[in-house]
């Protein structure tokens, strides 16, 4: 194991799980991808791929399993998974793609590997609303998103709950590195409420586990979307999940706005960059991790930073009246 995550705050050195594959355990699931990639039709939305996603990804390696099964059991005070070392195409990667929206239809090897690892976790699933309902989404700088809080931008991305708004949000985000940035050093920042809670104090708690709070659906969302009033931490009291995006929250009065601007401080001390290289996926659990990502230049020029992102839900049966035909995309 190695870490390739850096605490901005030395203080907060973490127990962040990192699985580094071994050369072996990427010829393994090289081969699986080989399968994926050759049976057609070979399209990431289809649901007879994605059953045999599914089937493949019982093969990964046994490392990966246990890690992945530990990691879903209890996501630990980091609340990430890193794998590295995984296997991306042999024929060359196309151009970064630039326009907002995009999306993998096709079952490359980066989309087989984004989807296997996101089965070995749980379900894969997507929005109608979002990104075209595609379970496999790109996550790449477009020049007309340039200052948007969405994942198309390039300024600082504020920390966010993966679609906060929403009732069936995902319970992991998985984004998988296909190219870094030209800089070389854009983080995906990550902040647990694990690590922040002891940072708050008992009043700021309360006010937060109150539903003094709305948000609103994210840019990268084409219907409105707002949800009822909604506390940002909840469920056990001295280890809750959060649910907050500090650009699409509001606080429904002034001591809530104060708990919340108190919450951004304490999350904002124990947050953490994870720089993505080329074959590393991470897994943030979306119930006890907020994410976001530092600003950076892209030049939009084919070979800026692209990521793969997948979402997953444990329980599938819980969505089941959103998603016609009990396939993979919510309505
Ligand atoms: O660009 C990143 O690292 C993360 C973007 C993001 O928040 C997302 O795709 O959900
Ligand atoms: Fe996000």
């Amino acid at each position: 194991m190695t870490s390739a995550m850096a605490r901005t705050n030395t203080d907060h050195i973490g127990e962040t799980s990192v699985l580094e594959l071994t050369s072996e355990e990427r010829i393994e699931i090289e081969a699986l991808v080989k399968r994926l990639t050759c049976a057609g039709p070979a399209l990431a939305d289809d649901p007879a791929w994605q059953a045999r996603a599914r089937e493949e990804s019982c093969r990964l390696p046994h490392r990966l399993g246990s890690a992945v099964r530990a990691f879903r059991q209890d996501a630990g005070p980091d609340g990430t998974l890193l794998i590295s070392n995984l296997p991306l195409a042999a024929e060359p990667l196309p151009p970064t793609p630039t326009v907002p929206d995009s999306v993998e239809r096709t079952a490359t090897g980066p989309a087989a590997v984004a989807v296997m690892l996101g089965c070995e976790l749980g379900a894969v699933i997507a929005y109608r609303d979002e990104k075209h309902g595609a379970l496999v989404q790109n996550v790449v700088p477009v020049p007309a998103l340039a200052g948007s809080q969405s994942n198309g931008g390039s300024v600082q991305l504020e920390f966010h709950t993966e679609n906060a708004f929403h009732p069936h949000r995902p319970d992991f985000v998985g984004l998988l590195c296909l190219r870094p940035a030209h800089e070389d050093q854009v983080g995906t920042q990550v902040a647990s409420i694990r690590r922040a809670f002891p940072l708050l104090d008992e009043a700021d708690r309360a006010v937060l586990r109150q539903a003094r709070f709305l948000t609103e659906a994210p840019p990268s969302f084409h219907a409105a979307g707002l949800s009822s009033p909604h506390p940002v931490l909840d469920g056990a009291p001295e280890d809750p999940d959060i649910c907050v995006d500090f650009h699409a929250t509001r606080a429904l009065d002034d001591r809530a706005d104060l708990a919340l601007v108190r919450l951004r401080e304490a999350l904002a001390a124990v947050a953490c960059d994870a720089v993505l290289r080329p074959g590393d996926m991470i897994f943030v659990d979306n119930r006890t991790v907020v994410h976001g990502r530092v600003a950076f230049s892209p030049r939009y020029d084919g070979h800026d930073r692209w990521l793969h992102r997948v979402f997953v839900h444990l329980d599938h049966r819980r969505s089941r009246r959103l998603r016609p035909g009990n396939g993979a995309v919510l309505a």
